[in-house]
């Protein structure tokens, strides 16, 4: 009888995985196919059990798709680009790109470790030349498309340093590296044009029906689509008008003021004699300098133009203020206030005393006198009824917009509208470590687009890292000075580079054709792909990424690359592990009583042991990095991927706990103790001579409910109740291996092909140990009979006028005559009955008996 030393097969394991390529998939290859994905990693060198839980839920879905029988594709590449190895270059003098490539390997050694199984023959890291080529060709399509194009856009900018600053490197308005007081700078950026998609990306969202309910909110709400009208209101003193936007034409009679974004372009000619003039503008500065959320959340601060607009309705003046919570980026820059009905309006009505004018009254009940408004009525279905309001007076809400937008349009003063919250993707970078934008400056050609052929314009890596003024490349000689490729004249590269959102965007297609240098894919490929069929990340992606790649899938499908809308047909987003419920790490010693499942040296230990000091160490995130390679070193790989799927529902948060961990690792001990011993009794009679007959009747149903359940629960992502229901399987056989060893081979195969997404390792082990033929990943995935899975007796429920008044056992199949004559016997049934008239019998085929009594 050998042991469970997980040491001795993980490695031996992992190794004929990779030796067979049991990933490779052969994309033309026919059958019906499943596109695993989970969202590529950014390369930062360290995995900790958190991310396990992402990967290794991948690794399941994989193993058990294709024992399913699908052919099943799972690629893995790196998202290689980004700030953190341009950092690691300054700090510690390692080239980006060498540093990117060494975490590259040590991720996919750990990988490795954990048993995942990727399709390596079309890993992608974004950094290499192979890959960016393609974003590059993907820009010029986007910019022959007039879906690129150049604008201006502030960026932070540290004086001291010279250079733009990411979000992330402006800690309190301050430059993270140097401490100089960051300003905004205006420069011309590249922009790709996702607002022209932002009717098509809102209405997609439609179609997920199995994507989460929250991302699609969140992305609506990103979206934010808006109906409503755009209206002029006169200005006399500047013999034009402003353009307002409203949700809300209906409240047009209420508008008693108007406020611009101090950005407006009206400003300047709005305030030009104005008395305080100076001390407007300087708060106008002060407010450039808050973000749109500061504006919006925090004080709602004003100042009068001192002048005045002509509410086109009412005919009535209203003066013209500037005030923060006005975005410039949104609609116009302009709204017509109507305090009555809108609270921020309200309070800034109440703050600075101005007329509020009550437009709208709760089911005709007669209006408040604005004096007496404690907030802002903003009910708009068909309760609240419009009053004041001339032509509209006495429509319910939905009705007056309508009445009230076609007045508008007839009059010429304006016209229905639809807006967007979303803006244009800023995808300009001023850094080195990311893809080169290919466009070139000429003084007579103006902006000339690189000619494919010349792709890809490759990143130069003779770069020095100061940190200092600003980006490496507009320093690169070699680099910046070309010939303009139309008329030969000495010209300028462009020196931006791409936000790395680009690259995520599309690469889920790239894999399809990962070594094609002709093309970006194929499209006859890509088309039979797509779309991912489980595509699996973190709910931080939940709005950009998500948004960015339906965005560029929409693009090529209009550049005719592929056929798909959206690239993502289900998704999932794995919640995090936690370390509440974790030791204290600061004792760094922990005494667990291992017990029985300790094993050094191949021989029990029974003492207690130390916490490796690494397994508590938390990250400076508020999630531990319980390193997975001390986790398998002590209990292999197969006890963490049970750990991490049994410890929760995966789109719950879990708390870390080693009693969890080593729970899961002597359930692994148990099934394999009980493989030895049923190998050992099935030595006493050969395999053959066992008929199916001789298997336990319990065992033979319990082994059929099992493949049965714990199927649909992988596909319903409810793998923790599927590794309950194999250990309930599992103690089953247990009970039975004492008398009956010889006939539980089968039940047991099953068992070990139904936990092998779970614990590979260990499963292929035990396949090779019971003498099975090939890998047990390559073996057909169990079948359940139903007529084997059908219990000898089913409970029926019995109620007396609806209520519950006892249970009957019946045998199985439950055949409704033999049920009836049961109640008819039933004590308790009986006492209910008793003296009354049964007048009628509902019966709920094999649930439920209803007797109606008087
Ligand atoms: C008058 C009004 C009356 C409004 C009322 C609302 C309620 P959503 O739904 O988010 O699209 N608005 C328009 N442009 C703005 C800007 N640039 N900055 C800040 N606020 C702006 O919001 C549209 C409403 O937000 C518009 O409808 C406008 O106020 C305001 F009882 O117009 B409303
Ligand atoms: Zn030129």
């Amino acid at each position: 009888m050998t042991q469970y030393l997980p040491k001795d097969i993980e490695e031996k394991w992992q190794q004929r995985w990779a030796e067979a390529k049991v990933a490779e998939v052969d994309v033309k290859a026919a059958g019906d196919k499943f596109y695993m994905l989970n969202m590529f990693p950014y390369p930062s060198g360290d995995l900790h059990v958190g991310h396990g839980r992402n990967y290794i839920l991948g690794d399941v879905l994989f193993r058990f798709f294709r024992m399913k029988g699908r052919v099943s594709l799972n690629p893995m590449g790196w998202d290689a680009f980004g700030l953190p190895a341009e950092n690691a270059a300054i700090k510690r003098g390692i080239h980006p790109r060498e540093w990117t490539l060494a975490n590259i390997q040590r991720m996919k050694k750990q990988f490795a470790r954990w048993g995942i199984l990727y399709d390596w023959s079309k890993e992608v890291a974004s950094c290499e030349p192979t890959y960016y080529h393609w974003n590059q060709w993907l820009f010029l399509k986007l910019y022959e498309k007039g879906l690129a194009y150049r604008g201006k856009a502030p960026v932070n900018w540290c004086p001291q340093d010279l250079t733009v600053l990411a979000n992330e490197q402006v800690v309190d308005g301050r430059c993270e590296r140097c401490g100089a007081e960051v300003v905004q700078k205006e420069l011309e950026q590249w922009f790709f044009r996702i607002t022209d998609y932002a009717d098509r990306l809102d209405a997609g969202l439609d179609t997920l029906e199995h994507w989460p309910d929250k991302v699609k909110t969140m992305q609506r709400n990103w979206i934010g689509r808006s109906v409503g009208a755009d209206v002029e209101f006169p200005v006399p003193t500047l013999g034009k008008s402003i353009r307002i936007f409203t949700t809300r034409p209906d409240t047009i009679f209420g508008a008693t003021f108007m406020v611009l974004a101090p950005e407006h372009p009206d400003v300047a000619g709005l305030i030009a004699d104005h008395p305080d003039r100076a001390a407007i503008e300087s708060w106008i500065g002060q407010v450039r300098n808050q973000s749109n959320l500061e504006r919006q959340e925090s004080g709602k601060e004003g100042k009068f133009t001192g002048k005045f607009a002509v509410n086109p309705f009412t005919k009535e003046e209203i003066p013209i203020w500037l005030g923060n919570f006005v975005l410039m980026q949104y609609g116009t820059g302009a709204i017509m206030s109507v305090p009555a009905h809108d609270q921020r309006d309200f309070e800034f009505a109440r703050q600075y005393k101005l007329p509020i004018k009550v437009v709208i009254s709760g089911a005709r009940a007669t209006p408040p006198a604005p004096d007496d408004l404690e907030e802002a009525f903003t009910a708009k279905d068909d309760s609240a009824v419009i009053v004041n309001s001339g032509l509209i007076n006495d429509l319910a809400v939905p009705a007056a917009i309508d009445r009230i937008s076609d007045e508008i349009e007839r009059l010429g003063i304006g016209k229905k509208t639809i807006r967007y919250r979303l803006r244009d993707w800023l995808i300009s970078r001023q850094r080195y470590w990311g893809t080169p934008i290919p466009m070139i400056y000429c003084a007579g050609c103006g902006l000339v687009p690189v000619p494919e052929r010349d792709l890809p314009v490759e990143l130069p890596l003779d770069v020095p890292f100061t940190g200092r003024e600003g980006n490496p490349l507009a320093k690169h000689e070699a680099f910046v000075n070309v010939k303009c490729p139309k008329c030969g004249a000495d010209s300028k590269r462009e020196t931006d580079t791409m936000d790395t959102f680009v690259d995520s965007s599309w690469y889920y297609a790239r894999f399809i054709s990962a070594r094609d240098n002709e093309k970006i894919f194929d499209t006859k490929l890509v088309n039979r792909w797509l779309p991912v069929d489980q595509y699996i990340g973190g709910i931080e992606h939940a709005i950009l990424h998500l948004l960015y790649a339906r965005f560029i899938c929409r693009a090529m499908h209009d550049l005719g690359l592929l056929e798909h809308e959206e690239p993502f047909r289900r998704l999932f987003n794995q919640a995090m592990i936690t370390k509440e419920g974790y030791r204290d790490p600061s004792a760094n010693m922990a005494w667990v009583a291992l017990g029985d499942v300790e094993w050094r040296d191949g021989k029990p230990y029974r003492g207690p042991v130390e916490l490796v000091p690494e397994m508590g160490k938390m990250s400076k995130s508020r999630f531990n990095v319980v390193a997975p390679d001390e986790l398998i070193d002590r209990y292999g790989a197969d006890t963490q991927r049970v750990y991490t799927l049994f410890i929760a529902p995966p789109e719950k948060e879990a708390a870390w706990s080693d009693e969890g961990v080593i729970g899961a690792y002597r359930f692994l001990g148990r099934v394999w103790n009980l493989g030895q011993a049923i190998l050992g009794g099935a030595r006493a009679t050969p395999p053959a001579s066992v008929p199916h007959a001789s298997i336990p009747p319990t065992v033979l149903r319990k082994t059929h409910q099992t493949i049965d359940a714990v199927g649909r629960r992988i596909e319903r992502f409810e793998f923790n109740t599927a590794v309950s229901a194999l250990m309930e399987l599992s103690n089953t056989l247990g009970d039975h291996v004492a008398e009956h060893a010889g006939s539980l081979r089968e039940p047991y195969l099953a068992l070990l092909k139904m936990l092998h997404p779970f614990a590979p390792h260990m499963t292929e082990e035990l396949w090779e140990a019971f003498g099975e033929k090939g890998m047990i990943l390559t073996s057909p995935w169990p079948e359940a009979d139903p007529a084997l899975m059908q219990e000898d007796v089913v409970t029926i429920v019995v109620q007396v006028n609806g209520k519950l008044r006892g249970q009957i056992e019946v045998p199985n199949p439950p055949v409704e005559s033999v049920i009836m004559g049961e109640v008819q016997k039933n004590e308790r049934v009986r006492s209910w009955i008793e003296g009354k008239q049964v007048v009628k019998t509902i019966y709920v085929p094999g649930k439920l008996v209803n007797l109606v009594v008087r």
